[in-house]
């Protein structure tokens, strides 16, 4: 392991590769950011900010994410799509890749180079871990894949954390999920763009749906939130899964969304650097006169915005 520090002109040579899909790269890249080594620094800031769609899938442990990821990177991949997933479970943090990848192997389209799986292992909560996963989400959306997928453990305030990590989040429950439903905190029910229902070939899918239905308000971009129905193992819903985050994607590709999401990932990363004063209204202010002014580098924003935040009266 060399700590020698990652230069800019080195990290443009690092993106370059990841373009090219050097799948050594991507991962020596991500361990980089998930390590803060040397230079990881300068490896963000020359990242180009991209709209590769990120699909964070969330929801409570053993509700069949792992294994709707698995059936839905197979649909992409069939397609011909590059894909990368990112997955985060305290309570399995190793098992998934081998899952998916075993469950891949099988299939007639796999093929190693489409494929990336990276495991990140939580500290206990998601607390710090957030603004990880956006660099990292970050890097990956530089490499060369189309999708990006990231699979969170939804339990108590984490499906609230990372709201601003995925263009598309999908909340998934099982028939039984009633109850975890009617206690469900408003803020669950602000992130879902989707809501899937899996194990659906168990009876009391179609009264849960219900219950979800009322609960839903309305979005941002005018979306509406469909609540749909899957049976993972077999695949069944998955077209109407892939259907409703397609538009999802090209609903707020241009619209409010898009600067919600990178208020949300600069208000973390100022955060992180301890600007509690910092308020997402005048973050997304700034943003939209940038945004205006056309590419923006959200760690390069980020920086400026904290050192003149740190500069100017404290509210
Ligand atoms: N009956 C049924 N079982 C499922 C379905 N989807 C997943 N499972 C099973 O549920 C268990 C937990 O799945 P997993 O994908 O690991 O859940 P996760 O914790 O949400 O990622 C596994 O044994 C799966 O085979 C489904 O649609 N129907
Ligand atoms: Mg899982």
């Amino acid at each position: 392991v060399t700590t020698k520090e990652i230069r800019s002109q080195e990290a443009k040579d690092f993106i370059k590769a990841m373009k090219l899909g050097d799948h050594r790269m991507i991962a020596r890249c991500i361990t980089l950011v998930e390590n803060e080594l040397p230079g990881y620094l300068n490896l963000l800031k020359e990242l180009k900010s991209s709209d590769i769609p990120v699909i964070g899938i969330t929801g409570p442990p053993g509700a069949g994410k792992s294994t709707l990821i698995n059936a839905y990177v197979r649909l992409k991949v069939s397609e011909g799509k590059r894909i990368a997933v990112i997955a985060i479970d305290p309570t399995s943090p190793f098992n998934f890749g081998s899952l998916l990848g075993d469950r891949l192997r099988m299939t007639e389209h796999f093929n190693n180079e489409n494929i990336f799986i990276r495991s990140l292992a939580t500290r206990g909560s998601l607390g710090g871990l957030s603004e990880k996963i956006i660099e990292i989400t970050d890097v990956l959306r530089n490499a060369y894949f189309d999708l990006i997928i990231i699979e969170t453990v939804g339990v108590g305030q984490s499906e609230i954390e990372i709201a601003g990590l995925a263009d598309t989040t999908v909340v998934v429950f099982v028939p039984e999920s009633g109850d975890e439903v009617q206690a469900m905190k408003a803020g669950i029910m602000e992130i879902a763009d989707v809501f899937v229902i899996n194990k659906s070939d168990r009876p009391g899918g179609d009264l849960l749906a219900a219950t979800i239905k009322k609960m839903i308000r309305p979005k941002m971009d005018s979306w509406e939130v469909p609540v749909l129905k899957t049976i993972a193992t077999t695949g069944a819903g998955l077209d109407q899964l892939d259907k409703a985050i397609n538009h999802h994607h090209q609903t707020v590709k241009t619209g409010q969304k898009r600067l919600f999401l990178l208020t949300e990932k600069v208000y973390q990363l100022i955060k992180k650097q301890r600007m509690q004063n910092v308020r997402r209204e005048d973050i997304s202010k700034e943003l939209q006169l940038a945004l205006n002014k056309g590419d923006v580098n959200i760690y390069t924003f980020a920086e400026k915005l904290s050192s003149t935040a740190g500069t100017s009266e404290t509210r």
